[in-house]
């Protein structure tokens, strides 16, 4: 049985990214585009569209090409935007980047994607000089003031070296334009192949259940480095010709401060925001009377402390659902039916966007209402990813999408997000994959096998536990492994718990099983 999208199916413009987003920006004028809610730093709709060019023309004199990388290193401020549009109207793809990376994860994904220029913020320079240094990459531009004797160049320079460019011809189906990272059902982070018409397609789509406009403001914590904060924030913010204000990281205070200031109209959340909102004093201080719509996305999402926070913040919150492979959203509540469709649901399917539910690692469908594996087909599905196609070919199959999470559909056509069947941890929304922590946990001379899993965590909703069989005859502590991984990895990744073990439960095949772990947890 397939399930399909209540609304009429939808042309996908046969645009760029660039041209489909800031097609209108010059029109819009002196309108704000984006805001830095911190330092109030601002960019107006007609600068961005000739900030743009000047950058694809500069990167273009630089060599930039099609089918060229371009890495994105940086928290959200508003000269991201120019920075993302300037390459990908150069014709290469942007590979968004998170800051918070050791110098190694940053070199991981720099190589990887085989990157040639890094664009990155004042904050981070340094540690993008270094993955320069040890990676050969001849090009590093900073969003603001390189410090002095760093040998690196400002992107304001940058941006005035060369001719303006107009559009390029390049084929929107088949031209990546964004190359995220994900570890998708299995294994360690892939670069996800997103072309034009995958974003240009997903923002059409969610367009015709949001309608998001010129007299919206939307604030912009989440990051613009993952798909959440690049598709569903920011260029849908742009392409609607809203505002979208700016702030570097989550501080409750400060975030309820810009919402009051900038009278936001949309905000957008991650679980862990909810959870601040729903119990932190001092939220009924501001004035959030202009917000309208609240949407939250990336992990699951409780009713009751969904309930606690819409009480204080005056505005209901419903939830998105999607995955970095489709660009991200598959299902969203429209804004018309905000009210009728209940808060611990995903809502409904978004035009172009067909699904079916399976049994788990089957090709069979399950009986109507029952839950399955979801998989989910349509225009915002990923090319694939990057120099691996054998998971692209597990992933993908006759155009589905397998997500890897067990679903329930209702009979009003409203989908619930059940379980995650996949291996992926999500600590804060962020993704952690398993055999990334374990491949650093083996690089321990005590360590003869290791397997993780995500387990409950009250701040981040889940977070890594490890499962360590040391080598016999080495002694070592807990202590000592947490802090060889924490010394390896972003800090959200961290290896939270970890228990030592005789034996990790596997599979005849060698398959570490995960879910055997995590039913003697429960
Ligand atoms: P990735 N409830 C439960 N789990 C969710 C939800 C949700 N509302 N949204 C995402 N997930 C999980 O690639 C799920 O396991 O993209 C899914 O397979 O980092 C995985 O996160 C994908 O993680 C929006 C707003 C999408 C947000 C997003 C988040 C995309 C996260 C569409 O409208």
């Amino acid at each position: 049985m397939i399930y399909r999208s209540p609304l009429p199916d939808i042309e996908i413009p046969e645009v760029t990214l660039t041209e489909y987003v800031l097609g209108a920006a010059a029109g819009f004028g002196d309108k704000v585009a984006l805001l830095d809610g911190v330092t109030g730093e601002r960019i107006t709709y007609a600068e961005l569209a000739t900030g743009v060019s000047a950058c694809a023309g500069a990167l273009a004199a630089l060599g930039v090409r099609p089918g060229d990388v371009v890495a994105l290193l940086s928290h959200n401020q508003p000269r991201y935007a120019l920075a993302l549009h300037g390459a990908i109207a150069a014709g290469a793809a942007v590979t968004p980047i998170n800051p918070v990376f050791t110098p190694a994860e940053i070199a991981k994904q720099v190589t990887a994607s085989r990157a040639k220029v890094i664009i990155t913020s004042e904050q981070v320079a340094e540690k993008a000089a270094e993955v320069a240094r040890q990676t050969g990459i001849a090009h590093v531009f900073v969003l603001g003031e390189p410090a002095a004797g760093s040998g690196l160049r400002g992107f304001d320079e940058l941006r005035n070296s060369g001719e303006p460019r107009p559009w390029l011809d390049i084929d929107p189906a088949t031209t990546v334009a964004a190359l995220p990272f994900s570890s998708g059902t299995t294994g360690t982070a892939k670069g996800v192949r997103l072309s034009h018409r995958n974003l240009v397609a997903n923002l059409a789509q969610t367009r015709v259940g949001w309608r998001i406009t010129s007299d919206d403001v939307q604030a912009a914590v989440l990051p613009f480095f993952h798909i959440y904060g690049f598709t569903i924030i920011l260029n849908s913010g742009l392409l609607g010709g809203a505002t979208v204000v700016t702030l570097p990281r989550f501080e409750l205070d400060g975030y309820l401060a810009a919402l009051a200031e900038q009278r936001v109209t949309r905000a957008y959340f991650a679980p862990p925001m909810v959870l601040a909102l729903a119990d932190a004093p001092g939220v009924e201080n501001y004035d959030l009377s202009p917000l309208r719509y609240a949407l939250c996305g990336a992990a699951p999402l409780d009713v009751a402390v969904t309930e606690r926070a819409e009480e204080r913040l005056g505005c209901l919150i419903r939830q998105g659902y999607g995955m970095t492979e489709a660009s991200p959203g598959t299902h969203q509540v429209f804004d018309s039916d905000f009210p009728t469709t209940p808060p611990g649901s995903v809502g409904r399917l978004s035009p172009n966007t067909e699904a079916r539910l399976v049994r788990p690692g089957t090709n069979i469908d399950v009986e109507p209402g029952e839950t399955g594996e979801l998989l989910v087909r349509g225009p915002q599905v990923m090319l694939g990813y990057l120099d691996n196609p054998e998971a692209t070919e597990e992933t993908i199959t006759d155009g589905w999408l397998h997500t890897g999470d067990l679903v329930r559909v209702d009979d009003d056509g409203v989908f619930w997000i059940v379980d995650r069947l996949k291996e992926l941890i999500k600590y804060k929304g962020y993704q952690v994959a398993p055999a990334e922590l374990e491949s650093v946990l083996l690089s321990h001379p005590a360590v003869a096998d290791a397997a993780v899993i995500g387990v409950p965590h009250a701040e981040g909703g889940e977070a890594p536990k490890a499962f360590v069989v040391p080598k016999a005859a080495a002694t070592v502590e807990a202590e000592e492994l947490l802090t060889w991984v924490a010394q390896r990895v972003a800090p959200y990744k961290k290896v939270r718990q970890l228990e030592f073990v005789d034996a990790i439960p596997k599979s005849p095949t060698g398959k570490i099983l995960r879910r055997v772990l995590k039913q003697q947890q429960a």
